[in-house]
């Protein structure tokens, strides 16, 4: 029988792989998509034939409780919120309420819609935070270091309330940074790999940046959806940490990207207090022991794959905007 999914968050990175994801496997794919004045569709151009798109924000409860009672989800993976940290403390306060609150929103359209909806909360190692334990898993206490860990922690722990107060099927994946070029332009490794290829291409000259001792323990973007889905076909409902294991400095990533078109990074990074962060978070290293033995869960891209197919198709996107 064919299982109905809604999916949040339908247009940014996650949304577009998970419905690729989903649709290879048969499901009928709900998206909810926000009013925008130009639509922002450059992640599912080549699926949005197949999506049934339904309005609505996750600040606006009733525009939830109609996307429920339309897609009659079998699954619902809440992926939509304020994404980006450093826009957290830009916009604090929309940020706790897309972040944090909006997951309450959704929650209760389930609850008051189809409380036996399986659901799916976007967590993140940014709940971490500040090094208390590494490697990272699920049992690390939370000391978040930004408005927007601060708002996933509540998300968190409010998927984990609906699940043991009204015995929801409720699941957080715990994940840790993942990447592809479909990322936002902004967030680190897409901002390198998008200016090696300007740089490459006689664009720009240089790349301004922030904190470059950084660590984080990257991914890609096509495993991790895999892990969401399988979160969701266990017996019981759980919360997992998904990540490599490995942990790569800011610099590493910028040598790699710069190194791949036989351009030497120094020669070119500038750094620029503007983005150094207020509080930073100084290493993510996560142990995903437990999904790979409950879920069966494996990655198939590491960290230097990943980051050179995103400057092949930075360069090539770029190439092709100029002919
Ligand atoms: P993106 O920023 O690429 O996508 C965010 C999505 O949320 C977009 O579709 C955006 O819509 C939508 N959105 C934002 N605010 C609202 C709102 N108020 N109502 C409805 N939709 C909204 O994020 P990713 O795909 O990278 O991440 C997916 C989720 O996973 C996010 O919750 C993120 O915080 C979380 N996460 C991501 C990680 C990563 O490394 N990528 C790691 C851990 C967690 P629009 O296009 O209209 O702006
Ligand atoms: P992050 O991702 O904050 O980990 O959140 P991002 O790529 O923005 O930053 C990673 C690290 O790089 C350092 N850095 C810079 N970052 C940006 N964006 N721009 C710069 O110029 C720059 N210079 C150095 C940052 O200080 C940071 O240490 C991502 C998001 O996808 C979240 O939604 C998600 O929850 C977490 O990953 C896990």
């Amino acid at each position: 029988m064919t299982k109905n999914a809604l999916i949040t968050g339908i247009t940014g990175q996650d949304g577009s792989y998970l419905a690729e994801l989903l649709l290879e496997k048969g499901y009928k794919v709900f998206g909810l998509r926000r009013r925008t004045s130009v639509p922002i569709m450059e992640n599912i151009e080549h699926i949005k034939n197949d999506i049934e798109f339904i309005d609505g924000d996750l600040l606006d409860l009733s525009s939830l409780i109609n996307a429920v009672r339309i897609s009659n989800p079998d699954e619902v993976y809440n992926l939509a919120a304020q994404s980006f940290v450093g826009t957290s403390w830009i916009q604090p306060v929309l940020t706790g309420q897309s972040t944090g609150i909006g997951v309450t929103n959704i929650l209760e359209a389930v609850r008051i819609v189809k409380p036996e909806a399986r659901f799916y909360q976007a967590s993140s190692s940014e709940m971490f935070g500040k090094v208390v334990e590494t490697p990272q898993k699920e049992t690390t206490p939370f000391y978040p270091r930004s408005p927007y860990g601060v708002a996933k922690v509540y998300g968190h722990w409010i998927t984990v309330n609906y699940r043991e107060s009204f015995d929801m099927y409720a699941c957080s994946g715990i994940l840790f940074n993942h990447e592809s070029p479909r990322r936002g332009v902004e967030f680190v490794t897409r901002k390198v790999t998008d200016a090696v290829a300007r740089i490459k291409l006689g664009l720009q000259k240089e790349l301004r940046m922030g904190n470059l001792d950084a660590k984080r323990d990257w991914g890609f973007a096509g495993d991790y959806v895999k892990a969401m889905h399988l979160m969701l076909q266990q017996e019981t409902p759980d919360d997992y940490v998904i990540s490599t294991g490995e942990t790569h400095t800011v610099e590493e990533l910028v040598d790699i990207a710069f190194g791949h078109v036989g351009l030497n990074w120094q020669d070119h990074i500038v750094i620029d207090q503007k983005f150094v962060r207020p509080a930073e978070v100084d290493l993510l290293l996560g142990d995903h022991s437990k999904a790979k033995e409950k879920l069966g869960w494996e990655l198939e891209v590491g960290f230097k794959q990943l980051i050179t197919m995103m400057v092949e198709s930075d360069l090539e996107r770029i190439q092709k905007s100029l002919r």
